[in-house]
C-alpha cells in the first residue's frame, strides 16, 4: 500500500486563488498546480492525484468540462472533483454535482471549511484505494489474485495484438499437493504455499510482468513481450528456486522436496483469437509436464 502523503491538484486560472488555496492546504498534502483545464488533465494523467480542486470559470476549458474529461478517462474516474467557484446560483452547484464532482464550494468561503472538506474526501479516497487494492490481491500469498491476472491478461493480449509482439504465459502447479497436506497439516500447506509465492515475485523482475494465485495450488506468470526462448528460461529458474527452497515432502513420490511442474505458452496474438487459447496452451503444457514425471518445465 502507498503510505506516500496524498496530493491534492488544484485548477485555477488565478493565480491569486491557486496561492489561496494552496497555503491552506499545503501543510497537509503534496500540492500541484494547474492554471488551465488542460495543463489540468496533462497532470491528472502524468502524476498520482488523489483529489481535485476545479475553478469553474476559465478561458478555453471550463471546469465542468474538464471535469467531464476525468470522470470518462478510466485512468482518473476515480479521483474526487471539488467545485470551488463564485457562481452560487443553484443549478450551476447542481450541474457540477451531477457531472460527477463530489462537493461544490461557493467562493468566497472559510479556509477551515475548506481544508475540513478536503480532508474528508481524502479519507473516503484513502479507504476506496484499499478496497480496490484487497478486492485484487491474494490474501495468502499478497500475488495477484485471478481477478486482476485476467484484467492484466486482457490488456496484454490487446497490446500485443496491436503491436505485432509476442505474450507469454507460465502456468504452474504444486507437485502432490494434497499429500502435502494429508501430512504435513493445512497450515503447513499455507505456509508452503507463501513460500512459493515468494519465490515467483522474486522471480519477475521486469515492469510489466505479473504474478498470480490463479486458485488452489496453481500459480501463473504474464510476460509480455517476450518470446517463448525467455519464458522457458524464467518458467526452469523458477521450477529450480523452487527445489532450492528444500521444503521437505517426505511423501511426495517425485522429490524429497516440494517441486512445482510448470507449462509455457508464447504466442503472437491474431485478430481471430481470444487470450483463453494461451490458458489451454499453457495448461496442456502443463499436463505434459505431469505426465512426464512432475517436477519439470514443458512447452
Ligand atoms: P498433482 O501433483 O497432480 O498436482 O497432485 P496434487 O495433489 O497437487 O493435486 P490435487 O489437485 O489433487 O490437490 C491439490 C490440493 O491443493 C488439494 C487442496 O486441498 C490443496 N489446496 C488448494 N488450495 C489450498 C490452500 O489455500 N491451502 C492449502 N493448505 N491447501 C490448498
Ligand atoms: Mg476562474
Ligand atoms: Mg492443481
Ligand atoms: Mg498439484
Amino acid at each position: 500500500m502507498n503510505l506516500e502523503r496524498q496530493s491534492v491538484l488544484i485548477v485555477d486560472d488565478s493565480r491569486l486563488n491557486l496561492m489561496f488555496m494552496k497555503d491552506i492546504l499545503k501543510d497537509r498534502y503534496k500540492i500541484f498546480c494547474a492554471t488551465s483545464g488542460k495543463q489540468a488533465l496533462a497532470i491528472t494523467m502524468a502524476e498520482r492525484v488523489d483529489l481535485i480542486i476545479l475553478d469553474v470559470t476559465m478561458p478555453d476549458m471550463d471546469g465542468y468540462e474538464v471535469c467531464e474529461q476525468i470522470k470518462k478517462n478510466p485512468q482518473t474516474k476515480n479521483i474526487p472533483v471539488i467545485f470551488v467557484s463564485a457562481m452560487e446560483e443553484e443549478e450551476n452547484e447542481a450541474k457540477g454535482l451531477e457531472i460527477g464532482a463530489i462537493d461544490y464550494i461557493i467562493k468566497p468561503f472559510n479556509p477551515s471549511i475548506l481544508k475540513a472538506r478536503v480532508k474528508n474526501h481524502l479519507e473516503l479516497k484513502k479507504y476506496r484505494d484499499i478496497l480496490e487494492k484487497l478486492s485484487l490481491v491474494d490474501g495468502l500469498t499478497g500475488l495477484a489474485n485471478r481477478r486482476y491476472f485476467d484484467e492484466v491478461l486482457d490488456k496484454e493480449w490487446r497490446r500485443a495484438l496491436r503491436n505485432g509482439d509476442n505474450l507469454s504465459i507460465i502456468l504452474l502447479d504444486v507437485d502432490f499437493f494434497k499429500k502435502y497436506n494429508d501430512h504435513y497439516g493445512h497450515l503447513a500447506g499455507d505456509d508452503c504455499l507463501r513460500q512459493v509465492g515468494n519465490v515467483l515475485k522474486d522471480s519477475v523482475k521486469r515492469a510489466g510482468d505479473l504474478a498470480a494465485r490463479y486458485g488452489g495450488e496453481e500459480f501463473a506468470v504474464i510476460l509480455p513481450s517476450t518470446p517463448w526462448e525467455g519464458a522457458f528460461i524464467i518458467a526452469e529458474k523458477m521450477r529450480r528456486n523452487i527445489e532450492s527452497l528444500q521444503i521437505a515432502h517426505q511423501v511426495s513420490e517425485v522429490s524429497s522436496y516440494v517441486t512445482i511442474s510448470v507449462g509455457v505458452a508464447s504466442l503472437k496474438p491474431e485478430m481471430d483469437m481470444i487470450p483463453d487459447i494461451l490458458i489451454r496452451n499453457a495448461d496442456d503444457a502443463l499436463y505434459q509436464a505431469k505426465r512426464n514425471g512432475r517436477n519439470k518445465v514443458c512447452l
